[in-house]
């Protein structure tokens, strides 16, 4: 018989996949010993815990790309329980500094990811820049 299909097998191949997905959640978070910030933490994937962020209203004031790094002048971020100031993100996705510009307009939800403050998401906001 053909022996892959025995539970003997398949058990322990479940118990992995359901190792690894947990592992890469807690290696996320773990510089952060508690969650209060993270109202899902059973959220499965980042897209879904991506799409529950509130967006932030910002104004771009440095960019740089070969750091992927953006200094924005942002309005309170009530994910982060941070207040308004100007701070630098971390950008893990470079493509959205495309065609920012210091001065722009933006609204934009972060994350706490690894310790570091990151965008998630940024897009212009229409006719904020005057441009
Ligand atoms: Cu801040």
């Amino acid at each position: 018989m053909p022996h892959f299909l025995t539970p003997a097998h398949t058990v322990p191949g479940l118990l992995l996949t359901a190792l690894l997905w947990s592992g890469t959640a807690a290696a996320q978070s773990s510089d952060n010993t508690h969650h209060s910030h993270h109202p899902a933490p059973s959220a499965p994937t980042g897209a879904a815990d991506a799409s529950a962020l509130p967006w932030v209203h910002a104004e771009v004031r440095r960019v740089d790309m070969g750091a992927g790094k953006v200094t924005l002048k942002h309005g309170a971020i009530s994910n982060l329980d941070m207040p308004g100031m100007t701070m630098v993100f971390g950008v893990p996705d470079r493509a959205q500094l495309t065609n920012l510009q210091p001065g722009d307009a933006v609204q934009f939800t972060a994350d706490k990811v690894n310790g570091q403050y990151v965008v998630v998401n940024l897009r212009p906001l229409p006719g904020g820049t005057g441009r």
